[in-house]
């Protein structure tokens, strides 16, 4: 049965609102209002769903329920599929947490393309070191220095380890009534995180391959979790690159936030912040406002995605 027209906020008769808390093969498992979880079949017409989504479903005959309809977002998060076909990621995320570790190596350029992504979603970007305790001094001085620059432009930097809960109370303090997402790549630590911070809850996780010291991608799709004290938090897969899938060139240099106060003085409207003349933010990199390595990775993004 439809919604009456006149009444478009009024589920129609047999539907009730759940959340999508995760994956089943091709079903969904869908959290109702006493928080059972049912898994759910969806209707071929209904479009992309996310772990964080917000539904209305309704039960059928022989013990099964189906997905009817998604109700609006308020963010979403998608990453580019096969065929230039974005797969939506996540749904409803206030919070992002892009967790790395002295071990695999910090991939800067992917936590930079995260970044990108949750400021073109409103999306608050976060960053997690994790592992600080299998740190040489050494590394450790190094690291700093790169998260420094993060910390430099406003982004919070949560420095934990999974193992002897370093930095738990203040990550599980930001996390509090907030829809949170952990991201990066595999092997960094996410589930093991998610896992103190749930400590009830069993989750998977994964040994580091001995020769690598690479991730062998643990998790393999996105589950959302109740937080005990408030809030939600969803562990994704690692990820190799995020892709920044249907962004322009105006919005990739927007979501390098130290640009922006420079952007609006650049000689021409649609320079690209290559090698343009007149360009503001080159200058600012040149005179130690912007810091190299963000905008060599910002060019190297730029080039990759847009070359003409
Ligand atoms: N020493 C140390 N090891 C950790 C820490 N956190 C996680 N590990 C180890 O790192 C390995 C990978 O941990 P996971 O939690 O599975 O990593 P993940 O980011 O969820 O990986 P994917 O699910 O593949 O994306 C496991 O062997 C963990 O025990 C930490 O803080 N310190
Ligand atoms: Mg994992
Ligand atoms: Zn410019």
């Amino acid at each position: 049965m439809r919604n009456c027209p006149d009444q478009p906020d009024l589920p129609a008769e047999g539907l009730q609102e759940g959340l999508v808390i995760g994956h089943r093969g091709k079903g969904l498992l869908v959290e109702d209002k006493n928080n059972a979880v049912l898994l759910c079949h969806t209707r071929r017409r209904l479009g992309l769903v996310a772990v964080g989504d917000k539904v209305l479903w309704k039960a059928e005959a022989g013990d099964t329920a189906v997905v009817e309809q998604v109700l609006p977002r308020f963010s979403s998060l998608a990453r580019p599929g096969a065929r230039d076909k974005h797969r939506l990621f996540a749904a409803n995320i206030d919070a992002m947490y892009i967790v790395s570790a002295p071990e695999p190596d910090p991939d800067y350029l992917l936590i930079d393309q995260c970044i990108v992504m949750c400021e073109q979603n409103h999306i608050t970007p976060n960053l997690i070191l994790n592992k600080v305790d299998i740190a040489s001094k050494q590394q450790i001085d190094c690291l700093n220095q790169s998260f420094q620059t993060y910390e430099n432009i406003g982004y919070q930097v949560f420095k934990t380890s999974a193992v002897i809960g370093q930095g738990i109370k203040s990550l599980e303090t930001a996390l509090n009534h907030h829809i949170n997402i952990f991201t990066g790549q595999s092997g960094v630590g996410k589930s093991s995180l998610t896992s103190v911070l749930l400590p009830q809850r069993k989750i998977r996780i994964g040994e580091l391959s001995e020769t690598s010291g690479h991730g062998k991608h643990t998790t393999t799709a996105a589950t959302l979790y109740h937080l005990p004290t408030g809030g939600d938090l969803i562990d994704s897969p690692g990820l190799a690159v995020f892709g920044l899938a249907g962004i322009s060139q105006q919005q990739l240099a927007w979501g390098y936030r130290e640009f922006r106060e420079y952007i609006k003085l650049c000689r021409f409207n649609d320079c690209k912040h290559h090698q343009d003349k007149g360009c503001a933010v080159a200058i600012a990199v040149e005179s130690g406002k912007i810091c190299t390595l963000r905008y060599q990775r910002y060019l190297k993004l730029s080039k990759r995605i847009y070359s003409d």
